[in-house]
């Protein structure tokens, strides 16, 4: 028996990476997002050709810029009906929206109860640094109650909207939860999420640095979910709700139709299309 081969694979990490220095401030918890995106994409061993990041406006958002796939850096709260639409009219493509708390919960949030609804065949990244990094550290929709920003110097009193469960209650398949201080583990996370055959959603810890320095303690914090993922709603919601926010893994994982192939599906019988529209 000879030594193991190595599996070799077409594309590497690097093949992912643009030549656009990215300006993120230097700490960013977003590095880690970008390399563990590449890592995925590696493992896939899926073509940058064949991959389009979709993004709408905040730090989080400029990812697309800094591949080497297909991108479009869109308007604020718009990546999801952009991606959508894409993802529709162009079934074959690996689709990824890059955002942030503020772009995909806040402005963009309606479209986000809708994307995960529709179950459209998409991974949707959500970049959490609790906070408006882009304009300069504004509260966010997951800001706790009482973070003192410039805005709201004694905090918005205001409870946190908790991304996981809402796109439970909205009827998503895939919810899982990361933290970009170990690229690796997003990295697998990731690999799940794009073969996930319908609209997964993968929340990343990104600590803001500069606005929100002490979320450079959710290293400290972070902990695995130690648990398979729930395969029905009611048991994910129990653990959504008794989590505290900080555990990593994949919390739900359902058997779901995915819109697309309902499309294509229907597509395909064009004799009874035709009977149905006929005078
Ligand atoms: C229609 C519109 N409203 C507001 C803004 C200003 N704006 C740009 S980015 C942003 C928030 C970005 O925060 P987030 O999505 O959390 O990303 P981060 O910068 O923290 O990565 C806001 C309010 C805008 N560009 N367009
Ligand atoms: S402002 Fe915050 S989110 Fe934006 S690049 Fe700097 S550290 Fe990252």
């Amino acid at each position: 028996m000879g030594k193991p081969q190595p599996i070799m694979t077409r594309h590497a990490a690097k093949d992912y990476k643009s030549n656009v220095t990215p300006i993120w401030c230097p700490g960013c918890g977003h590095f880690g997002v970008q390399s563990a995106l590449f890592r995925a994409l590696e493992h896939l061993d899926l073509p940058p050709e064949q991959v389009a990041v979709i993004s709408g406006i905040g730090c989080s958002s400029r990812l697309p810029a800094y591949t080497e796939c297909y991108g479009f850096h869109g308007i604020h709260g718009r990546a999801l009906p952009l991606a959508t639409g894409l993802k529709l009219a162009r079934p074959e493509l690996t689709v990824i929206v890059a955002s942030g708390d503020g772009d995909a919960l806040s402005i963009g949030g309606n479209h986000f109860l809708h994307a995960c609804r529709r179950n459209v065949d998409l991974t949707c990244i959500v970049m959490d640094n609790e906070v408006y990094g882009m304009t300069k550290g504004q509260p966010s929709p997951t800001t706790g109650p009482d973070w003192p920003s410039k805005l709201a110097p004694e905090g918005t009193g205001v409870n946190p909207l908790r991304p996981l469960a809402v796109a439970l209650a909205s009827g998503a398949g895939f919810i899982a939860r990361g933290f970009t201080g170990d690229p690796n583990g997003i990295a697998k996370l990731l690999v799940e999420a794009i073969r996930y055959p319908g609209f997964s959603l993968v929340q990343i810890l990104s600590p803001c640095v500069t606005y929100r320095p002490e979320e450079k303690l959710w290293k400290q914090q972070v902990h695995g979910v130690g648990i398979e993922p729930a395969l029905e709603p009611a048991e994910a919601a129990r653990r959504l709700f008794a989590d505290d926010g900080l555990s990593t893994g994949i919390f739900y994982r359902a058997a779901l139709p995915s819109y697309p192939g309902a499309v294509r599906a229907g597509r395909s019988d064009l004799t009874a299309i035709e009977a149905e529209f006929a005078l």
